[in-house]
């Protein structure tokens, strides 16, 4: 923390580092007050950069102890202390320099570096956290092979683990041992991790394709043995799949992934050394929701896949960030649609962009999936750089095919194994590779905002022909005022009366070689363009951006009727799903304006007809009649009517609220057959079907609440009889949503009775209170602050009391006297001194001021403002407070 004006660092000014890193030697001497770092780089001078440049090198909080240069120790006046930095003026163009500093782990709240989770010591360096362990090029482009040895009392922490191979195992006599560790591979500073506990493993093994017997273990605190066999399948799984899919191989012989409590993230790819926040690990039935499970499978094959695309071929610099993180989650994601249904999980992906990363394009922080500047890297690790970044991935795998998109990634891992590189590589193996020219694509990268693409369609009866024009465009963004048109994959079909139409483009080769001749990928490459369609012989409804082909927000000017075809008969699951959706946004917004002008709400009947026909259609999805029953959020409708003269939370709410339980009432009775059709009598596995059903029988019984009173007795038998987390938490959530208090609070007291010792659980106990409605919301949530089962320097507990509050309880938390915005600014500020990370993630929903209307807007900014005026801002808080009030 600081007092002068951090400043920005930007992508133009990148140059190679003048030294380079042959081997690094650490050794970790831990204690219960400090940590005694010893390290011993092996630099050279990089040929060609900077000639006769002094050594300069990143530390913070840092006490330097003793310094030597080729084993010669320096005296004062041999180098130079700055706040981030140590240099040399003076030195050879090969030589050893050896550092020895005092750490305090204990008292490190950020999580950053080296520090303490309860009883173990952990590691987290990416992006800049090596530097608070001890002097060091740390940039992602130095690559080293690390040797490491830690000493630690051998009671206290009889697990001592680093990255690569264990090599010595020693006791060192007076209660204390030693472990020694090699990596072969060489690797940035952002991917070196220690760790050091009281642990315990779960262990197993897989062999590679190759024939290579790896070790596979997951270390956790004893009581959590029992939680480990779901993240160990997904990770045999997700090894299997990287080497069917991708060609990919494991690297070595051991494999370890450790659970922690107190983690900024969900988790690290650290080489062979995956930290995990243990709530994206640890699993059970009686503990864990099915969407839990989802986590930790997709969460333990992310950082796996990191292996290759990320470990193997890291980032030149942070700017190049969503080059593995974008095509890490793209990975991920096809292998959670593979394992799963893959539909579901393309439109729980589609809403994640749409409510969340479109939100955080049209906001003050708005950057490219390859961003230009930034203060603080941390504060980049965005929606935009991991799913943003994940579609463009996923749109180069539409434009190219899955065969010539492989031939891609081969290249790219062929050549750039073991080197640090950056997108343009990435794009410049897959255009090679296929042959592809990939030259406007490119500008997904560098531009930011999302593209608005608008369509109309005109059907000629007499020539039988089809046209869609298509216009895009992108609104400024913060510094990048005009936008130039993007190559956009547009997914098209037509549907006509008894299905989906054959598509003939005029003027192109006949639609045949594909045996799906109803689907056709048009490339958008125009600010204006038109297809003309040949051989309509009836006026079809489009559909369009199936599968979500493009990050981009589609109006076309759809009638209900049409949009009721195309959510009924339309052969495309996510457009189904998205005709649904905007039938409902629609509505929601007609019942909005009527209530703003004191009319009385009348929900279209033709909605909830719709709405009754597809939960009574037992031959679909379950999961997906769910997801298509859900409406939108109040969050999502609010940055929608944003772009309609700003948000009126109280409206908006009392809107979802009416056409909620219009729906409730108008199918009633079939919501009851759903909630009781869909139970599942087998023992829990969270397998699709299984998640299927009981996702329908839980939202029936959401909507059951609110048809009737006498419901939430089903709501209450079902909390009482559940035999796993997913229908217990469902039933709670109703009870405290929609039951009385009394009732409220004996089921919450019963569940943390319950689950007190679990502290997961707890977790989600913190959530659902956060969320429960009515005038009393922010005290309770105010006295939670202060319960035993709450503690501000765990960021899980945080995220679900302060964050569920801000981002799951609307309207308390947009109260028209700004206590919640002023208690919300008040958790950040002491989180900004402890744990900045945390404080400037938890400033989004405030950075949005600018969507909502008189008072809560003026009242939003207005809390920024005095959060802007404290002394000592972190670089973090500073970032996101500035930009926000431009
Ligand atoms: N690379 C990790 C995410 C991660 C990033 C930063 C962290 O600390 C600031 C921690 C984890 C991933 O993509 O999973
Ligand atoms: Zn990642």
């Amino acid at each position: 923390m600081r007092d002068a004006r951090p400043s920005a660092i930007y992508l133009k000014d990148y140059r190679p580092p003048a030294f380079l890193i042959e081997r690094t030697e650490l050794a970790f001497d831990l204690h219960e007050d400090r940590a005694i770092v010893e390290a011993t780089l092996h630099l050279r001078r990089n040929s060609g950069v900077g000639a006769g440049e002094a050594l300069v090198l990143h530390g913070q909080e840092l006490e330097l102890l003793w310094l030597a240069l080729d084993g010669r120790e320096l005296g004062e006046g041999e180098y130079s202390l700055a706040e981030d930095s140590l240099s040399i003026a003076d030195v050879p163009d090969q030589f050893t320099l050896s550092s020895r500093c005092r750490i305090r782990p204990q008292d490190n709240t950020s999580l950053e570096g080296l520090y303490k989770s309860r009883t173990m010591f952990c590691t987290q360096c990416e992006a800049e956290g090596f530097r608070k362990i001890t002097w060091y090029l740390d940039r992602p482009d130095v690559m080293a092979e690390f040797e490491v040895s830690i000493e630690a009392e051998k009671a206290r922490y009889p697990v001592l683990l680093s990255n690569g191979n264990p090599v010595a195992a020693e006791d060192l006599g007076n209660g204390r041992h030693r472990a020694r560790w090699h990596d072969p591979f060489p690797k940035p500073a952002y991917l070196f991790a220690l760790v050091a506990g009281d642990l315990r493993s779960v262990d197993d093994s897989f062999t590679t394709r190759g024939g290579r017997q790896v070790s596979l273990r997951i270390f956790v605190e004893e009581k959590d043995l029992d939680k480990c066999d779901h993240a160990m399948i997904s990770l045999k799984k997700s090894m299997r799949w990287d080497e069917e899919v991708y060609g990919r191989e494991y690297d070595l012989d051991i494999f370890n992934i450790v659970a922690v409590d107190d983690f900024n993230m969900g988790a690290m790819e650290n080489k062979s050394l995956n930290i995990f926040n243990s709530s994206c690990v640890l699993c059970s039935p009686e503990t864990t929701t099915d969407k839990g499970f989802q986590t930790v499978e997709a969460i333990v094959a992310h950082e796996y896949f990191h292996n290759w695309s990320g470990n193997r071929v890291t980032c030149r610099d942070w700017f190049q960030l969503s080059l593995k993180e974008g095509f890490t989650v793209f990975r991920d994601a096809e292998f959670s649609a593979d394992m799963g249904s893959r539909t579901v999980k393309r439109v729980e992906d589609a809403t994640v962009m749409r409510t969340a990363q479109f939100a955080e394009d049209a906001g003050p922080m708005a950057h490219p999936v390859r961003p230009d500047s930034f203060i603080e890297i941390s504060n980049f690790y965005t929606l935009t750089v991991y799913e943003k970044g994940a579609e463009v991935v996923r749109m180069i795998h539409t434009l190219l095919g899955p065969e010539a998109f492989r031939k891609g990634s081969d290249l790219y891992f062929e050549r750039h194994d073991g080197q640090a590189v950056t997108c343009e590589d990435f794009v410049l193996a897959m255009e090679e590779a296929s042959g592809t020219d990939l030259g406007q694509f490119r500008r997904w990268y560098a531009q930011a905002g999302t593209p608005l693409l608008s369509v109309g369609g005109d059907y000629d009866e007499d020539a039988q022909t089809y046209t869609l024009s298509v216009r895009q465009s992108t609104a400024p963004t913060p510094g990048q005022p005009e936008k130039q048109p993007l190559l956009i994959p547009l997914a098209v079909g037509l549907l006509g009366d008894a299905g989906n139409l054959p598509l003939q483009l005029e003027g192109e080769a006949p639609n045949v070689e594909s045996e799906d001749n109803t689907h056709l990928v048009l490339k958008v490459t125009e600010a204006e363009q038109q297809f003309v369609f040949s051989g309509v012989r009836e006026r079809p409804v489009p559909s369009l951006l199936r599968g979500f082909s493009a990050p981009v927000r589609l109006e076309y000017n759809y009638s209900r009727e049409e949009l009721c075809a195309l959510m009924s008969r339309d052969d495309d699951g996510f457009v189904r799903w998205d005709a649904a959706q905007q039938l409902a946004i629609s509505v929601l917004q007609e019942v909005e304006g009527q209530i703003r002008e004191d009319q009385a709400a009348r929900v279209d009947p033709l909605y909830l007809k719709a709405c009754e026909t597809l939960l009574q259609d037992t031959s679909l999805d379950p999961a997906m009649v769910a997801e298509m029953l859900r409406l939108p959020g109040e969050g999502y409708l609010a940055e929608l009517a944003a772009r309609r003269g700003g948000a009126r939370v109280e409206s908006i709410h009392l809107a979802r609220e009416t056409v909620l339980k219009a729906l409730a009432l108008h199918a009633e009775a079939t919501w009851l057959e759903a909630y009781r059709r869909n139970v599942v009598n087998a023992p829990y596995a969270p397998v699709a079907g299984q998640i299927a059903a009981r996702s329908l029988r839980n939202l029936s019984l959401e909507y059951l609440a609110l048809a009737r009173e006498e419901h939430i007795a089903l709501a209450r038998a079902q909390y009482a009889s559940a035999g796993n987390m997913t229908d217990s938490l469902a039933a709670l959530r109703v009870i405290s949503q929609r039951g009385t208090d009394a009732q409220r609070d004996e089921a919450l007291d019963d569940f943390y009775r319950r689950w007190q010792a679990e502290a997961l659980v707890v977790n989600q106990w913190l959530q659902v209170q956060a969320t429960v409605p009515g005038e009393g919301a922010l005290a309770r949530v105010q006295g939670l602050l202060q319960h035993e089962a709450f503690d501000l320097r765990n960021p899980n507990k945080v995220r679900s009391l302060v964050g569920g509050f801000a981002n799951g309880n609307p309207l308390q938390f947009h109260r028209a006297d700004g206590a919640g915005y002023r208690f919300h600014g008040e958790v950040i500020e002491a989180l900004n001194t402890s744990n900045p990370q945390i404080a400037a993630r938890l400033l989004a929903p405030l950075t949005r001021w600018r969507n909502y209307a008189a008072p809560q807007g003026a009242a939003m900014r207005t809390e920024l403002e005095r959060l802007a005026a404290l002394p000592k801002l972190s670089p973090d808080v500073f970032e996101v407070l500035s930009k926000s009030l431009v």
